[in-house]
C-alpha cells in the first residue's frame, strides 16, 4: 500500500494518525504542495486522485482510494480491531457528524487552493487570508466544542475513552487553529481531548514534524 501525502496536509495527517492506530505503515509517497507550482497538480499525480488533492491510497492491487475520511473508513472497515466508530448505527452517526463537521465544513475553507484563489484572483492580502481561516476555524471548532460536551464529558476522547474518527479529525484542525492564532481558550474540552490523544504514540508519530518529508 502507497500513502501520498504531504507533512503539512491535515487530511493526510488523519490518514496517519488511523494507520497508526491500526498498527500498519503503508509506504509513503511524497507529493510536495508547494513545489513547481504544485506536484499535485501535475498529470502524474492527477492520474491517480483526478482531484489533485492529498491524500491518495494505493492498494497492492492497485486500485487508488481518494479522500481521507473514505480511506479511513475503507482502513476501520478492513481492518476492524481496534474500531475506530462505535459498534452502533447512532453512536456512529454522532461521530460522523463530529468528524464531517470539521473534514467538510471547516478544512475545505483553509485548503491552499482556496488560499491561493482568495490571493491570487480577489486580490487578498496576507491579512485577509488570515482573517478568513481564523474566521471559519473559530466558528467551525466552537460548533465542535458543543458537540464534544454534548456527547463525550468525562472521557478520555471525543465520544469515549478509546481514540476514534472524532479524535483523528479533531487533532490536525487544532493544530491549523493554533497555526492561524484562533484563541482556543473558549474551547477547553477540545484541548483536553487533543492533549490526551497527543499522549498517544499513534497520534505523536503522526505530528507533521516527525514525517520524513517535513521542513522547517
Ligand atoms: N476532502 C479531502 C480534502 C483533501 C485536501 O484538501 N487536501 C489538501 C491538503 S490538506 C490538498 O491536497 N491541497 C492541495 C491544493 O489545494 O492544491 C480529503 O479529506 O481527502
Amino acid at each position: 500500500m502507497i500513502l501520498y501525502g504531504y507533512f503539512r496536509s491535515s487530511a493526510v495527517w488523519r490518514c496517519r494518525i488511523a494507520f497508526n492506530l491500526k498498527g500498519i505503515q503503508p509506504k509513503p509517497a511524497f507529493v510536495h504542495l508547494r513545489r513547481d507550482g504544485g506536484e499535485q497538480k501535475k498529470a502524474a499525480y492527477r492520474a491517480l486522485n483526478p482531484q489533485a488533492l492529498v491524500p491518495a491510497l494505493e492498494l497492492d492491487d492497485g486500485t487508488v482510494l481518494t479522500q481521507s475520511m473514505a480511506i479511513i473508513e475503507w482502513l476501520d472497515e478492513t481492518r476492524p480491531e481496534p474500531p475506530l466508530l462505535p459498534p452502533d448505527p447512532t453512536g456512529r452517526a454522532l461521530v460522523r457528524g463530529f468528524a464531517d463537521a470539521i473534514a467538510c465544513d471547516i478544512h475545505p475553507l483553509q485548503n491552499l487552493r482556496i488560499l491561493t484563489y482568495l490571493k491570487k484572483e480577489l486580490g487578498q492580502q496576507q491579512e485577509g487570508l488570515d482573517a478568513w481561516c481564523r474566521r471559519w476555524l473559530g466558528d467551525g471548532l466552537a460548533a465542535c466544542e458543543a458537540l464534544a460536551v454534548r456527547h463525550g464529558r468525562g472521557t478520555r476522547f471525543s465520544f469515549g475513552d478509546m481514540p476514534g474518527l472524532a479524535d483523528i479529525c479533531l487533532v490536525p484542525q487544532m493544530a491549523s487553529a493554533d497555526r492561524f492564532g484562533v484563541d482556543t481558550t473558549p474551547m477547553p474540552r477540545l484541548r483536553e481531548i487533543a492533549a490526551a490523544c497527543a499522549e498517544l504514540r499513534a497520534f505523536a508519530d503522526a505530528v507533521p514534524a516527525r514525517q520524513p518529508d517535513a521542513e522547517a
